[in-house]
């Protein structure tokens, strides 16, 4: 067993989780926006906190963009300050959903000087990854129909393949795409990458640089998410998570809130089918919206929360799991897993870190810093940015 904890911390140590610009913003629903002291007036404050989120948790090195929401003028600049700061850019985000000319799609739209427009900004997303040094554009489309016999649901699908194979010529040999999918929302009669099967099609036909990014928010209820996961691994398509958790559709709420369980499994297939390793190249990213509670305690939280998932997955004793599973003993092979899971892993986290020089709790390292005190302080007047802003 002490094998199996040493490999786990050193597991845990080399772990990356990227963090979301938009999760440290206000952001709300569509009926209020519960504006919060301090938040990040900036692309370069937002930085300034996701640095705290690093220093604190000791695994958030890498930020992900959002373009147009952090337009700067000077995106090498950008990296720069990122790097004073210990942090790198990470998945640059599109937008194609937020013009009026997007009302019947984007990438899918009937009109091709609507195509057009959209295919510019994703080609302009690629160069300012050439400036940020980021690797990945992470592409999620807002496109579908919300009437049956409203566009032809075929020639959407050759007018996708189209919008993506331009942009894919585009990408440098080190860079990809990530091809995010959704169930509905907004569109809500048919969605144009509506699951995983879409986008690893699309993925195929581009090439091996286009991956499928699993947004665990996105799917119909009582889906097997770790099915997907592990699918997709040993196709070798796995390029990403964008981690949140959900009750109801795309709640947005932090990772391993509403269903840790659901967490461990996803994270159980990924340990197990090599999604760790380095070169398998997955990005653990967060996608979140934290619309009532602190932001930056909510990234800290949610990346403490893919830890624990992560160190139960690594805590799994293989061995007795696949003896269990030869031997056709069922119960044995769930409780091998249930073992795992129902393990307090929060004592050997607090050794990570202590062995990291950190704090061993950085929720209360956090707000012991008094970092909040400070932005509450000097961040006034201005435009707070925010999911949209
Ligand atoms: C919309 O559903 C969404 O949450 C997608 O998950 C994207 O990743 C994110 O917005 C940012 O565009
Ligand atoms: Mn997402
Ligand atoms: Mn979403």
């Amino acid at each position: 067993m002490t094998v199996v904890r040493d490999a786990a911390k050193a597991a845990l140590k080399a772990q990356r989780i990227e963090t979301p610009s938009w999760g440290y913003g206000n952001s709300g629903t569509r009926f209020k926006v519960f504006a919060q002291p301090g938040v990040p007036r900036t692309p370069w404050e937002k930085l300034d906190d996701a640095s705290k989120v690093h220093e604190f948790t000791g695994v958030a090195p890498e930020v992900s963009l959002h373009i147009p929401w952090d337009r700067v003028d000077d995106y090498a600049a950008l990296a720069a300050y990122a790097k004073e700061r210990g942090l790198e850019l990470g998945a640059i985000n599109s937008n194609t959903f937020q013009d009026d000319d997007y009302r019947l799609g984007s990438v899918c739209h009937p009109d091709p000087k609507v195509r057009r427009k959209a295919v510019d900004h994703l080609l302009d997303c690629v160069d300012i990854m050439d400036a940020t040094g980021s690797k990945d554009l992470k592409l999620w489309f807002a496109d579908g129909t919300n009437y049956p016999g409203q566009d032809d649901i075929a020639a959407r699908q050759d007018r996708l393949a189209e919008s993506l194979a331009e942009v894919y010529a585009r990408l440098g040999d080190d860079q990809r795409i990530l091809l995010e999918y959704k169930l509905f929302e907004p569109a809500f009669y048919a969605t144009d990458v509506p699951d995983w099967g879409t986008s690893y099609a699309h993925c195929l036909r581009l090439g091996p640089k286009a991956r499928v990014v699993v947004d665990t928010g996105h799917h119909a209820p009582g889906t097997n998410i770790e099915f997907i996961v592990a699918f997709l691994l040993r196709e070798g398509r796995l390029g990403g998570f964008d981690f949140n958790s959900r009750f109801y559709a795309d709640d947005d709420l932090m990772v391993g809130s509403a269903d840790p369980f659901q967490l461990f499994r996803i994270m159980h297939e990924v340990a197990k089918n090599g999604g760790l390793r380095t070169e398998t190249n997955v990005a653990f990213m967060l996608d979140q919206c934290h619309n009532i509670e602190a932001k930056i305690p909510a990234v800290i939280r949610s990346v403490m929360n893919v830890q624990e998932a992560t160190a139960k997955a690594l805590l799994v004793d293989r061995d007795a799991l696949t003896a269990a599973q030869a031997a056709g003993d069922v119960l044995a092979a769930n409780a091998v897993l249930m073992d795992a899971y129902n393990t307090d892993v929060r004592p050997l986290l607090r050794e990570v870190r202590e062995e990291q020089g950190l704090n061993p709790d950085p929720v209360a390292a956090y707000a012991a810093s008094g970092w909040q005190e400070r932005i509450a302080a000097e961040r006034v007047g201005g435009e707070q940015a925010g999911w949209g802003a």
